[in-house]
């Protein structure tokens, strides 16, 4: 008998799932919600495999999934399992890294462009008809280029983002990061620092961390208070890295000069949120590594690492291999 898989929450492109149907049985739930909650639950009961994404899965709802061998994540983030209990329970998860690396540091680097040159604000005053002289001192922006790019989290994404800004944008670079980063010192002249002369001297600072007990909420009203007036601040990370009523206030106060957000604490963003009264804050849809070529990548990436790990071989991406024997 074929082995039962769900797809969760993300369709997969048809060669992919074709891939998967070919060794596995396959039930799709498009969406997960309190209303197909205990269905949705019952199903992980039955089965030895899930991919999918962006949905928050709790350990409980693990509990009696008997047969459940192993979770292939459509995201490098794996912040909506409990890492722990899964291994626990011989679960393993796999993830999506390197193949989403170059178009999430795209992103996050255009948020760099967009707040600095005030690339939104400016298109929509065109848009609505505005341009009626030539602009002048009220429409200008800041410069990017040789300004000082501070990066909290030095690792795949963050390390790309420091190549744009140093290598195309001669931008100094400072970093704060659990360990040092020989390779992109080395290459783009990075300098290790503490996490406050980063705040303190950065003229853009990025937050490129993952979500974790310690990076939840560290991004605070202490930590905008040190930010110089003229800086923006980008995160492309996760929104819960930030007290987000703490920005809403930094902004207001103009303790820093603006932001670009890839992320938010509720998402999608509500309609009535604060953020979005603020002309110098660019807000984005959690675009990340959502292009075409990238997402095919991450799909093909985790019905790799499932079908290998429901093969019994070790996935290349498992994020706790030491969940099971291979
Ligand atoms: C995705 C992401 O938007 O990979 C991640 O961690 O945040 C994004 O690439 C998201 O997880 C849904 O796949």
């Amino acid at each position: 008998m074929k082995k039962r898989v769900i797809v969760f929450h993300r369709k997969l492109p048809a060669p992919e799932l074709a891939r998967l149907e070919a060794e596995c049985a396959v039930t799709h739930f498009e969406q997960v919600n309190q209303a197909n909650r205990t269905e949705f639950i019952a199903a992980i009961h039955q089965a030895h495999g899930m991919i999918g994404a962006s949905v928050k899965l709790d350990d409980t709802m693990f509990a009696g999934a008997t047969d459940l061998e192993a979770i292939a994540t459509i995201s490098v983030g794996y912040d909506n399992y409990d890492v722990a209990g899964l291994t626990r329970r011989g679960i393993v998860l796999t993830n999506t890294p390197d193949v989403l690396t170059e178009s999430t540091a795209d992103t996050i680097f255009s948020l760099v462009l967009a707040t600095a040159r005030r690339i939104v604000e400016l298109a929509e005053f065109v848009k609505a008809g505005r341009w009626q002289r030539s602009i002048g001192e009220a429409q200008f922006g800041t410069d990017v280029h040789g300004k000082t790019l501070g990066i909290l989290g030095l690792g795949r994404i963050g390390s790309a983002v420091a190549r744009r800004g140093h290598l195309g944008f001669g931008m100094p670079i400072l970093y704060h990061n659990r360990s040092r980063n020989l390779e992109t010192e080395a290459q783009c002249a990075a300098r290790y620092c503490s996490r406050e002369e980063l705040l303190r001297e950065s003229d853009f600072i990025c937050v490129v961390l993952p979500l974790t007990a310690e990076t939840e909420n560290s991004i605070g009203a202490a930590e905008f208070a040190q930010m110089k007036p003229g800086a923006f601040f980008i995160n492309g990370s996760r929104g819960k890295i930030v007290d987000e009523p703490a920005l809403i206030e930094a902004l207001e106060k103009e303790q820093i000069r603006g932001a670009g957000l890839d992320v938010f604490v509720r998402e999608p963003l509500p309609a009535d949120s604060p953020l979005l009264r603020f002309p110098n804050v660019v807000a984005l849809p959690h675009i990340g590594s959502a292009t075409h070529e990238t997402r095919y990548a991450m799909a093909q990436c985790a019905v790799t690492n499932l079908l290998d790990a429901l093969a019994g071989r070790r996935p290349p991406d498992a994020v706790n291999p030491e969940a099971r024997a291979w």
